[in-house]
Order: C-alpha cells, then structure tokens, then sequence
C-alpha cells in the first residue's frame, strides 16, 4: 500500500506513495478534515486544487447526521459530497468518548446518546467496519478505546486489552467485505502514556494483517515533551513496509516530531478550525487577523505573498474587516489561505527528506514560526 521512495540519512523520516483507490498520496502527508462530509467552507475542488488527494470525514457525526444510509443511498461520501479523491474516516470511537455523561462502554460495544437530538445509538467493532464500508471509505479505522492522561495503569491495560479484542472483531468483519469493499484498515495503538504499554500494543498490532496502522490517544492535553517521548517510542515498534498515522495532530511542531520519527499521515482540524476564528498561518507563526492591529492595513494576507494565486490580492485590511463584520468570506479565504500553507510546509517537508536535509529543514522553520506574530 505504501511505497517508500527514500529514507532521511539524519533522521527516521521518510518520504514516499500511498496508492489508493482514488489516487496516489504523496507522504508524508497532512489530511484536511472533512467532518460532516466537508471541509467547511471550501468546495470540494478547492481543496483538490491545493494538492489534497485525501481527507479524512467522521462516522460518529455521519451517523447522527444525516444517517448512514442517507449517505450511502446517494452515492456514499464521494457522490454526495462530489469530492473525487480518497477518504479516511475515523471509527467513531474518540469522539464517543469525549460525551462523558452521555455514554456506557460494555465488552460488546459503545452505547450513547446524541449530542444532537438524545437518541440512543450503538457503535460495535462490527457495525463501524459496516457503516464505514457504505461511507465509501478508502481508509477506515477500528473501533478503539481512547483514555484520557493521567489514568492509572490497570485502566489503561484495560483499555488497550480491549482495543486489541475489538480490533480482532473488526479485522474478521472487514476480511468478510473484501468481495464488495476496497477499502483498507488501520488498527489503533493505545496505551495511554504508560512505554511499556505502547510498546506491547505496538508489537501486538505489527503481529496483525492491517494495511495500516495509527497511533491513537495522543494530543489529548499532554505536553509537547510528553508527547514526543511517547510518540518516539512507539513508532520504533512499528513495521516499517506498513503507513504508520498519528491521529489528530497538525500543530508544526508536533507534525516535525511525527515526521522525524517515520510517521507518514496525520491530520488535524486546526488549521481550519483556527481560519474560522480568524487566524492564519504564515513563516514566522500564526497571525489574529481580528486584532486591531491589522484594521485598514494594505498588507497581503502572508509577508511574503505566499498563498494561493486566487488569494493574492487580499489585504490584511480587509479579512480584518469580513471577520469584524462576520462576513462568511472571511472564513472561506482564511481557510483556503491555512490548507495552501499546510500543503506548502508538507512539500518542503517531503523535499527536504528526499535531500537528506529535514533535521535542518525543522529546526530552520521552528526557529521563524517560533518568532511570533508579523
Ligand atoms: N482514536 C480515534 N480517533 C482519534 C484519536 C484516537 O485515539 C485521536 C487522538 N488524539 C484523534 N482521533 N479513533
């Protein structure tokens, strides 16, 4: 599924293709998320003509909303939403477990209440390889059990213990869908911040025929140290003729960290979510456009006029003034402005790998976003 086309002599950082149904991905790669079937605010083609041949949707939220066979009766993911490309969805699980009061995990499954309209729904290790088959996904993930930091040990064995019994549910219930189903399968490495428990379940999962396999429960509120130690740790337990994802992850500094330690997916909403809210990426950090500062300014949205041609010739003046005003513009440029960044970084990224250079590459673009705002 992945080919690696080469190995940075300085680091564990690799660079190569995932071949998938809908595409080829280069990697490393960053996801944009496509929550509800949209990456809010872009049409699906202004997010292909960016480079993104992949992005990542939802089955807790499809499911709630509009209903898996709403989805899949108008074509699945791909024709409903008309995005051509290749689609990961996530099982479902991690956002289950952030509706604390709302929830009960049992052996068999996950049973809850929406966040939408309180009606009682089911997520077993079945029913999610089953409802993301119908999404069309090209990459789906298992249904795993995701802890929160500073649990105690027997608690996170628990969880791990019971990610590897779904897992193995899940695993036979996929193979019964290859006669209809092209889609691939990532297991889930859990364990908490406890090493010894990453490195068994890391090994355990290497042992098992997924196409794929990702790092889960991570970026869930830990320190940047916390999780590059922890992150370093397991990838090296990790096959290495496998893709290996870090889930929920797109800050640069922890996007560096994945990388240099041979992870080749990642996703996060970040870069969209913060655009919504007015913050654009650029060189030397993020930048607030609804900061006073910015009011009547004839600057170009990034210093160095670095974005996407069809943005350049917006000033800083006036995205201050569609996010003053809540113009729905605002969000769409900024957006637009954060993908065309990720997309830029991520190229450089794989550029510097392929020259034996992404240690410096790093450590260079740390130095200028660390700066701050410009
Ligand atoms: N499991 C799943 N989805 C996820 C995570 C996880 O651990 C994370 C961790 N940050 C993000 N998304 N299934």
């Amino acid at each position: 599924m992945i080919t690696i086309e080469h190995n940075d002599r300085g680091s564990a950082a690799r660079t190569g293709r995932l071949k998938l149904p809908h595409g080829d991905v280069a990697t490393p790669a960053f996801m944009p998320v496509g929550t509800a079937a949209t990456v809010k605010g872009m049409y699906p083609g202004q997010v292909a003509d960016l480079g993104y041949s992949l992005i990542l949707a939802n089955t807790y939220h499809l499911l709630l909303r509009p209903g898996i066979d709403t989805v899949y009766s108008l074509g699945g993911i791909r024709g409903f939403s008309t995005w051509k490309g290749n689609i990961l969805t996530d099982s479902g699980g991690y956002q289950v477990f952030s509706l604390s009061g709302l929830r009960k995990i049992e052996e068999t499954g996950v049973y809850f209440r929406s966040h939408i309209d309180g009606s009682p729904h089911t997520l077993t290790p079945e029913l999610v390889v089953q409802a993301q088959a119908r999404l069309g996904s090209d990459i789906q993930m298992v249904l795993d059990v995701c802890t929160p930091p500073d649990i105690p040990l027997q608690d996170a064995r628990d969880a791990m213990d019971r990610t590897t019994r779904w897992l193995k549910r899940a695993i036979a219930e996929w193979q019964g869908t290859r006669d209809w189903y092209p889609g691939q399968l990532f297991s889930i490495v859990q364990g908490n911040f406890y090493p010894d428990l990453r490195r068994e379940h890391a090994e355990t999962l290497a042992e098992m025929e997924t196409p794929g396999i990702a790092i889960g429960g991570l970026s869930v509120g830990e320190t940047y140290s916390q999780f590059a130690d922890i992150l370093a740790h397991t990838a090296q337990y990790l096959p290495a003729d496998r893709p290996r994802y870090v889930m929920g992850i797109g800050t640069p500094d922890f996007i560096l960290a994945a990388v240099a330690n041979g992870i080749d997916m990642f996703d996060c909403v970040l870069p969209t979510r913060v655009a919504r809210n007015g913050s654009i990426f650029t060189r030397h950090g993020l930048v607030s456009l609804k900061r006073a500062a910015h009011r009547g300014s004839d600057q170009p949205i990034d210093p160095a006029g670095d974005t996407a041609p069809d943005l350049q010739g917006f000033s800083r003046g006036y995205l201050h003034h569609l996010f003053n005003a809540r113009e729905m513009l605002g969000p769409m440029i900024a957006t637009r402005h954060n993908l065309y960044f990720m997309q830029q970084f991520m190229n450089e990224v794989r550029a510097s790998i392929r020259k034996d250079r992404f240690r410096e590459y790093a450590a260079g673009f740390m130095e200028k976003f660390a700066t701050g705002e410009q």
